[in-house]
């Protein structure tokens, strides 16, 4: 019976998608912006056991409406026979666009970067991409690197000498490595002798990721053209396959290496401080701004996922720029969002006294778009601030949440609660006084998000230096629920055609994506609240403080966010 059940899987085998990973090569080009991603085509299994990655591509004209697209690269030559990886897209010369990414070449999951091309650059959506004839471009063969950890090439920079570069993620001699390449015509490559930075905090980098910013301005900087003086560098790592980070400092153009303003991988910002990873940012030439997003994985169980047929999201794109004291990079959902806020629910000066608790009525609550600003009342008795909890802020989200009252905070929101709120998701701010200047840290706390079982409900945290003499507001913006995507079924005939049907655009319920301080920290997580959702009924959604000090709400917005279009 087994064998049959399974010969007759193989012969009608009714698959559901997908599993969808990290993003790859995103790029705005002639009017169209494009998302690939890294789609695994045999089902919501993980990826790391297949040997069938694909770059699915989706394409937009405003970052917030989609068309799925088929496939732009497969497993289809030796040189990624067993899995097209990460990569990224760089625009040589103006007009060219090229993918440089990883081939998978056998089972022990060896790895090579090749270099593919749109095969037609006068189609609108470069539905198809055909591979360098000189393909691998890039091979290890580097003594004390390992072929197993060697990939994610990142967007292609011009150096002072007029040569492109790339950085590739690696494992050199037990530790992360970027390793640099320079070319003249982005196809022929070498290597530099040196990486362009190396690090013991982790025995690899992924999805790497090199670019530059001006102090205090948001305008993003198009790294195939000359970067202005003044100018910081970014590098952004995934450490130890699930932590990005990121470290400003400086390119030192004359050595060809990044120089970090601090050495101490214990004190490097996150970009997210949630379920954020394999982040990529790209340049964004129609409104001159630099674009991150990331993939954000399932925290429910996989039978669920097969069920619902799909895995991994990606977090809505968003802006990203230096604050003008350089020492920490702001985002800020992308502003064509706001093309979805329906109808809005406004509030002005509330007080929220110790254990108040501000129903916000009105809004969708299950899809909405929150922005509220806190006042603080009095900032001399904040709790002193203990510079340990900076290295595990989430140890200490658990400790001191929502119901531990402190001198400044708890205060936020509490979103996707039932009646009795036995079920709901808290996203506040407590207040700390350190040496020179202020604390605030930012919890997102999953620990109640639903009543189903067996979930991953962590709790989220992270700090932000702030001074509260100049500005004594803090503000949050909270997006609920925030996930469009297609769930279809494909049916393979193997001895016919292929005959796919698609089904209906579906919202999930699953995302809470929050801002603090304008975007100092980000904390997006995942939540499957059942109480209310499953019958269709409005969660509640409050503004509360549990802190002695009173906290002002001087304004309150909430908006009803309509559905992005998904089509495919
Ligand atoms: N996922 C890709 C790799 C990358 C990892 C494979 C990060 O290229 O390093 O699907 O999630």
């Amino acid at each position: 019976l087994f064998f049959f059940f399974i010969y007759s899987m193989n012969w009608i085998s009714l698959e559901i998608y997908n599993n969808k990973k990290d993003p790859c090569g995103p790029m705005y080009y002639n009017g169209i912006y494009h998302e690939f991603y890294q789609y695994n085509p045999d089902g919501s299994f993980n990826p790391n056991t297949s040997y069938n990655i694909v770059w699915g591509h989706s394409v937009s004209t405003d970052l917030v409406n989609w068309i799925t697209l088929e496939p732009a690269i497969e497993p289809d030559t030796p040189n990624d026979i067993k899995g097209c990886w990460s990569g990224s897209a760089t625009i040589v010369s103006g007009d060219q666009p090229v993918i440089i990414y990883t081939g998978v070449i056998d089972i022990e999951k060896h790895q090579v970067q090749n270099i593919a091309l749109p095969k037609n650059r006068s189609d609108p959506y470069l539905r198809e991409w055909t591979k360098a004839g000189n393909n691998p471009v890039i091979q290890s063969g580097v003594p004390g690197l390992n072929s197993g950890q060697f990939r994610d090439p990142t967007t292609g920079w011009i150096g002072p000498d007029g040569l492109w570069r790339i950085a590739v993620g690696a494992q050199l001699n037990g530790y992360g490595a970027a390793l640099l390449y320079k070319s003249e015509d982005f196809l022929n490559w070498t290597r530099v002798d040196h990486p362009l930075y190396s690090s013991n905090a982790s025995i690899m980098l992924e999805c790497l990721d090199f670019f530059a910013v001006l102090p205090g301005s948001n305008n993003g900087l198009d790294m195939s053209s000359a970067i202005p003086n003044g100018a910081k560098h970014v590098l952004k790592m995934g450490l130890n396959f699930g932590e990005d980070v990121y470290v400003i400092g400086v390119y030192d153009l004359k050595r060809d290496v990044f120089v970090p303003d601090t050495d101490d991988s214990r004190l490097w910002p996150r970009i997210d401080y949630g379920n954020f990873y394999a982040s990529k940012t790209f340049f964004d030439s129609k409104h001159g701004r630099r674009i991150i997003w990331a993939w954000t994985t399932e925290t429910d169980s996989s039978s669920d996922d097969v069920a619902k047929g799909w895995a991994g999201i990606h977090s809505f794109p968003r802006t990203i720029w230096l604050d003008s004291d350089s020492k920490r990079l702001l985002q800020w959902p992308v502003e064509e969002i706001e093309s979805l806020r329906g109808n809005e629910i406004n509030h002005q000066g509330l007080d929220l006294k110790m254990g108040d608790l501000f129903e916000i009525e009105g809004a969708d609550t299950l899809q909405a778009d929150i922005e509220i600003d806190f006042e603080l009342t009095s900032i001399d008795d904040a709790d002193p601030f203990d510079p340990s909890w900076l290295f595990d802020a989430e140890k200490h989200c658990r400790e001191a949440d929502a119901s531990v009252h402190g001198s400044i905070g708890p205060f936020g929101l509490v979103i996707l609660a039932s009646d009795d709120t036995e079920e709901h998701t808290v996203v506040h701010f407590r207040v700390y006084k350190s040496q020179k200047n202020y604390m605030i840290l930012m919890c997102s706390d999953l620990r109640r998000s639903s009543l189903t079982p067996g979930l991953d409900t962590p709790t989220y945290g992270g700090f932000f230096e702030f001074d509260l003499e100049k500005e004594r507001k803090i503000s949050l913006r909270t997006l609920v629920s925030w996930v469009a995507f297609v769930s279809f079924l494909q049916l393979h005939v193997h001895s016919l055609t292929e005959l796919k049907m698609y089904t209906t655009i579906q919202i999930d319920r699953s995302a809470v994506e929050s801002f603090g301080g304008g975007g100092r920290v980000c904390i997006m997580a995942r939540v499957y609240p059942v109480s209310l959702v499953d019958d269709n009924r409005q969660p509640h959604m409050y503004a509360f403080n549990n802190g002695s000090a009173t906290v002002r709400v001087p304004q309150l917005r909430a908006w009803s966010m309509r559905r992005a279009q998904v089509s495919v």
